[in-house]
């Protein structure tokens, strides 16, 4: 292109050379707020040195390379004060204006992802971390964030999708022959990687399209099409299918459309919406036999063409522990007060935004097992190229299955999966027993005490298709001639006559207790996450606690009576209050948590709780009421202070903590971002005497040869997948670390013995070391693939809790090395650990025998 600066156009106004023409009314300003921006930024104006800022480098863009480090700085504190106040907007507005400024700029990248992050904004979070990084591969800070969001950005499933080469050859063979058939146009909806639009232009399909609603995916989609030299004959589009039309989006109708937006329970990715839309606005109308003279007229279908629903009642003490409150009692709390706690997952409920009518598990990964206690049976079955079935599905009536009990157990949830029908020949099963990648939808039973089924009981369960998702409730079970209601929530289980309908006068009386306004006769009920029930159902848990704050208590109390004794009265007052006999003890847990109400019941203790949610400080109350703990002995801290920092500050300026709780490991198996912070602050923060929980983290791990894990990692082996060049490009989106690991139930084999790997010092976080080389030796010969990890958390030095314990409500984490390792047993092998910024990352050789050992 010709340099058009040389060839100044005539007719226009040359443009000014700003060096040669200096504008100095502009030039005035822009020196003199930038020395403004710096004196606010020294008295810690940050809001005012932002704004000076922003003017000054969007008038003087010179200035933006000796100003970026200041700049980002003032930006980063007054982001920080704007979020601590709850100024939401003008912090992401401040981010914005950030950004034209320095579109290129990690670091403001990777501070608005965290932002994002904390917002609850995952996948835009994931989407800067993600930039941010690949503008600085090896910036540390956005390497730990993204690998942490990464699972959002990409989700897991499509690595598990891409290594099922039975699925693909399956889709592969179902699209070849439709395309062969005379489905010529074809568009692919919810394409993730563009592999099944990519098998129709190979089948030799005239037209392809693609949608995905996924930004990420979309880029991945158009990249990987790119790299297939199908970019030009394959149009893809950033959008969900329902937002289409003839002819803006596609030019007409198409003869086909493939999809794999099913989720474990069928309908979760809104394929039934999808394919009701595709129907009416995007696909030819369906095959109906010959025209009126004789011959064929261009029509659609779908692949896959259909699907078959099946379900089966099983008992697992996995599902049971996650779902239903199973103790009355923990750490000495009776928990009879508590009122009704039940968890996110139930199908009887009005549909409502926080609930969620089924959860997913892979059965055979159950720790513990599972029991089947009917045959499987036939939910329903559905015709994807039936419109008119499509729709009627919300209108369906509920229908009632009778289920012969096969096996004795306690009915703990109904679990479900279907048979995907891609033509007449060939379908996919997702069921427990396949060897697929497939996980199954869980649809839990509430009744908290358990209903023991018997062989000859026959259960009634419910089905329903109310907004597109498919319900499946245990209402009763007929035995012995009589109904027993099993009641989704706590009441006590009712029987009733199986042949007469209710009386009039029962079902008037029934109603009348539903219009019944009196709030002291209804149970009040409170949900907590999963893995919260988990938590509660874990006695251990609780107990260790319990016994070590105990222990902490009565050794500071001997403390202070010692000194007592040794002193005379004191007439200052923070030394009397500190004789008043008051323990402070903060639990700064996520969550849902006992623990400051457990260390309240020591007496002489004020706890102050984390606990945010508003029905779950309630639960507290009511609890601390029963075992007669008087409300000013039970406070919630963050109804006192915004940020971080104050969470972690005293009580009264008086007053030191005698114990702050930190809750250091997430549910997915990893260290909580930003602990080793929080613990320095916490410790500086304690009195003489005074403890964290726990004082001190160890981490252990073992060495394992395990596909599973890989085939959940990446896309493995050197082939492409169904021809396609794929794995390149979403193999950029693999992490180190695998996180919600079951290590009780992973398919491995166990290489070596367990090993410390790591220890975290939480009294002393300076005396923590960063890296360290472990030495294991191999017990058998094998291929290390991972080195799965878990922690001990020692309250003191006495009382310690595994994040592997059977009742945990953790899961573990693995490394995932980047190459496998070949080792002969009795081998050595040297694991690098190191930790940074509570991320742990792990790499191994092999090594010689240690010294020790040699000689
Ligand atoms: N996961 C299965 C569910 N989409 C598969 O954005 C099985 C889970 C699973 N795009 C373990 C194992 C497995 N228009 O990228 C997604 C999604 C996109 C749409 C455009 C639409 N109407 C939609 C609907 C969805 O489709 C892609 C695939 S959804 C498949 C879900 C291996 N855990």
């Amino acid at each position: 292109m010709p340099n058009a600066s040389a060839r100044p156009k005539h007719g226009r106004r040359p443009r000014r050379r700003r060096r040669a023409d200096p504008d100095p009314a502009r030039n005035e300003l822009v020196s003199s707020s930038l020395e403004s921006a710096q004196q606010c930024l020294f008295s810690q104006d940050y809001g005012t040195a932002f704004v000076h800022y922003l003017l000054v480098l969007n008038l003087a863009p010179v200035f933006k390379d000796v100003a970026r480090e200041s700049f980002r700085f003032t930006l980063f504190k007054w982001a920080e004060e704007l979020d601590s106040v709850g100024r939401i907007q003008d912090l992401f507005d401040c981010y914005e204006q950030a950004l034209e400024l320095f579109p290129a700029d990690e670091v403001i990248l990777n501070g608005m992802g965290e932002h994002l992050f904390r917002m609850g904004f995952r996948d835009e979070a994931a989407g800067h971390f993600h930039k941010a990084l690949k503008l600085r591969p090896d910036y540390p800070e956005a390497r730990e964030n993204f690998y942490r969001v990464a699972n959002w950005l990409v989700e897991r499933w499509h690595f598990l999708m891409l290594n099922d080469r039975g699925r693909n050859r399956k889709y592969q063979q179902a699209i070849q022959k439709a395309v062969q058939n005379g489905c010529n146009t074809v568009l692919d909806i919810g394409t993730g990687t563009g592999i099944l639009g990519m098998c129709a232009k190979k089948a030799g399909a005239a037209e392809v399209y693609a949608c995905e609603l996924s930004k990420t995916m979309y880029e991945l989609a158009c990249e990987v099409l790119a790299a297939n030299g199908m970019d030009g004959s394959i149009k893809i589009l950033h959008m969900k299918s329902l937002e289409m039309e003839v002819p803006k989006d596609i030019p007409h109708r198409v003869s086909l459309v493939v999809t794999e937006t099913v989720d474990a329970g069928l309908f979760g990715e809104g394929i039934i919406e999808s394919l009701i839309h595709a129907w009416h606005h995007l696909l030819l109308p369906p095959q109906r036999g010959e025209n009126e003279f004789g011959e064929q007229s261009a029509t659609g279908r779908v692949i896959p063409a259909g699907a078959t629903v099946f379900g089966m009642a099983v008992e697992s003490r996995e599902i049971r522990r996650h779902h239903r409150l199973r103790v009355t009692e923990v750490g000495g709390l009776s928990l009879a007060a508590a009122g009704e706690l039940h968890s996110p997952v139930s199908c009887s409920s009005e549909p409502d935004d926080s609930m969620e009518p089924y959860t997913t598990e892979r059965l055979s990964r159950l720790p513990g097992g599972y029991k089947p206690l009917t045959e499987p049976f036939t939910v329903l079955n559905i015709d994807f190229n039936n419109v008119q079935e499509l729709e009627g599905l919300s209108s369906r009536e509920v229908q009632e299955l009778l289920l012969p009990v096969t096996e004795e157990g306690v009915l703990d949830a109904l679990a479900v999966w279907f048979q995907l029908h891609l033509d007449e020949e060939s379908s996919l099963s997702t069921g427990p027993k396949e060897d697929t990648c497939w996980e199954q939808a869980i649809y839990p039973v509430h009744s908290p005490e358990g209903f023991a089924l018997k062989p000859r009981d026959k259960l009634i369960v419910e089905v329903s298709c109310r907004d597109a998702f498919l319900r499946l409730c245990c209402v009763a079970v007929l035995r012995d001639g009589h109904k027993i209601h099993l009641d989704k929530r706590a009441d006590s289980q009712r029987y009733e006559n199986p042949v007469s309908n209710p009386s009039p006068e029962a079902e008037l009386c029934s109603a009348l207790a539903c219009l019944q306004t009196d709030q002291s006769g209804t149970k009040s009920s409170c949900m907590l996450e999963c893995s919260e029930m988990a938590l509660l159902n874990n006695l251990n848990y609780h107990q260790c606690f319990s016994s070590a704050i105990t222990k902490l208590i009565s050794q500071l109390k001997l403390k202070n009576q010692t000194q007592d004794q040794g002193s005379a009265p004191q007439p200052d007052p923070a030394a009397s209050a500190q004789c008043s006999g008051l323990f402070y003890v903060l639990d700064v847990s996520e969550g849902f948590s006992l623990l400051s109400l457990i260390a309240a019941c020591q007496g002489h203790v004020k706890a102050y709780s984390s606990v945010e949610k508003t029905k779950q400080q309630e639960v507290l109350k009511r609890l601390a009421h029963s075992k007669g703990i008087a409300e000013q002995y039970l406070e919630f801290w963050l109804n006192r202070v915004e940020d971080e920092q104050g969470m972690l500050q005293r009580p009264a300026r008086e007053k030191l903590w005698s114990a702050i709780i930190l809750d250091c490991v997430e549910t997915c198996g990893l260290i909580r971002q930003k602990l080793m912070e929080k613990a320095s602050l916490a410790r500086c923060l304690l009195e003489e005497g005074g403890r964290i929980f726990p004082e001190k983290i160890v981490v252990h791990g073992m060495l394992v040869e395990s596909d599973t894990l890989l085939l959940e990692s990446a896309v493995q082996g050197q082939e492409p997948t169904l021809g396609f060049n794929i794995a390149p490009f979403i193999n950029q989106f693999t992490v180190p670390v695998h996180v919600f690991l079951d290590f009780s139930t992973l398919e491995c084999r166990h290489l070596s013995q367990c090993v410390e790997l790591f220890v975290l010092d939480l009294m002393d976080t300076n005396a923590n070391y960063t890296n360290r080389e472990v030495k294991v030796q191999a017990t058998a010969a094998g291929r290390i693939t991972a080195v799965p990890f878990w922690y001990q958390m020692f309250l003191d030095q006495e009382i310690s809790v595994s994040t592997l314990d059977q009742n945990s409500h953790w899961k573990q984490a693995a490394a995932v090395l980047q190459q496998p390792l070949q080792v002969q047993a009795g081998e050595w092998v040297c694991l690098s650990v190191r930790v940074h910024k509570s991320t742990i990352s792990i790499s191994a050789r092999v090594t010689e025998a240690p010294a020790a050992l040699m000689e």
